[in-house]
């Protein structure tokens, strides 16, 4: 082999071995394969040399440019290798199961409103129960003492489906559902029903600054021997003293619904005006808060109990309108805007 080919062998390994950055390493390939490189110009000076040598020195020289490429392709692969390693070495270390920082997110004020509410009334004995958003009209209003065509159904405009359900306009559809579930208990130990059940209702309202199309309401129902008015009254009283913590006004007034009778309106002091009259209480200085009676006896028996033996009052208390009340939210369209700047505002005062 020519001396001048094992020299630029011994040359390129020895350079390559004390390379340690991908640009001189290029500079390197340049130096040597480029078109004004040493191997480059050996391959052009082939054509000074005798026919019978020139056979022997290409394929020598050719094998160089192999060698020298391989050599410099593993370098590259050597050096981006180590510089990778550096750059996740350098890297901040990031934890994806550390809680974040700042944007830790808060309930909404609906929701701290309705889990006060329900610890305050499992407290006295109450079971939380579910029930579904989409309902019969047997559940919505036949269960309930509203019979088809009855004009009572007026009273909530409510959004019917093609296939026969509705939208539930009220609470009240869960009444018959939990008069059976523990109807039974009832009869055979004597164990009074005691439930409340919160849910999302639609009805296709006018909005304005206390009314929307949906909106939360939080029914509950106590059923059992000798339940009165006092009972009722005892129980409404004691929530929301506890859900204020603070002495408010109250009006008690007779209200109409078909599924009680004697039926009520509890009516709280607007605490935005302080009862001066406002938007958010339609200027009367009054808001409806709890419509509330004692079960009508068609209801009762609908749900397989005998009004002649059990008797039972229910409640029903606007859960949108209590948090607007105890948060101070003057619009209740606040409430359903999605604005996380004014929602993340509420905490749970526990
Ligand atoms: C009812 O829905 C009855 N089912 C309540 C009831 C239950 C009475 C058990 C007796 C016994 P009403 O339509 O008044 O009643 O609504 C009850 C409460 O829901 C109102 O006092 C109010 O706080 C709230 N509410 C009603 N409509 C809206 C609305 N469009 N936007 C916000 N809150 C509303």
């Amino acid at each position: 082999m020519d001396d001048r080919i094992l020299r630029l062998k011994e040359e390129i390994e020895s350079k390559l071995s004390g390379i340690s950055e991908l640009g001189e390493l290029d500079q390197l390939r340049v130096s040597y394969l480029g078109k004004k490189g040493s191997i480059t110009a050996l391959l052009k000076g082939m054509k000074e040399l005798a026919a019978e040598q020139k056979k022997a020195f290409g394929a020598d020289v050719n094998k160089l440019k192999e060698f020298a490429a391989e050599q410099i392709e593993a370098k590259t692969a050597e050096l981006k290798k180590k510089q990778t390693e550096l750059e996740i070495a350098a890297m901040p270390v990031f934890d994806i199961s550390s809680p974040a920082y700042k944007d830790t997110g808060s309930y909404h004020p609906i929701t701290l409103v309705q889990r006060q509410c329900e610890a305050i009334f499992k407290s006295m004995g109450f079971t939380v129960e579910d029930y579904a958003e989409v309902v019969t009209d047997y559940e919505c209003f036949e269960a309930v003492n509203i019979p088809k065509h009855h004009p009572a159904r007026d009273m909530q405009d409510t959004y019917y489906l093609e296939n026969g359900q509705l939208l539930k306009s009220q609470t009240s559809a869960a009444q018959n559902a939990i008069l059976r579930k523990y109807g039974p208990a009832l009869i055979k130990n004597g164990t009074p029903i005691k439930a409340i059940f919160p849910g999302r209702c639609f009805r296709n309202e006018a909005t304005d600054a206390c009314h929307e199309n949906t909106f939360f309401q939080m029914e509950g129902m106590m059923v059992g021997r000798d339940i009165s008015i006092s009972n009722l009254i005892y129980f409404m009283k004691t929530m929301l003293s506890e859900v204020f913590r603070k002495d408010i006004r109250v009006r008690l007034r007779p209200g109409f619904f078909p599924f009680v009778e004697p039926g009520f309106e509890l009516d709280i002091s607007c605490l935005i005006c302080g009862g001066a009259g406002c938007p958010s209480c339609k200027h009367s200085g009054w808001l409806e808060l709890c419509p509330c009676g004692m079960i009508h006896p068609n209801v009762l028996r609908e749900g397989g109990i005998d009004p002649d033996e059990y008797t039972g009052f229910a409640f029903d208390l606007g859960l949108t309108r209590l948090a607007m009340m105890k948060y101070g939210i003057k619009d209740i369209r606040d409430l359903n805007s999605g604005n996380l700047k004014s929602l993340s505002q509420f905490t749970d005062d526990e």
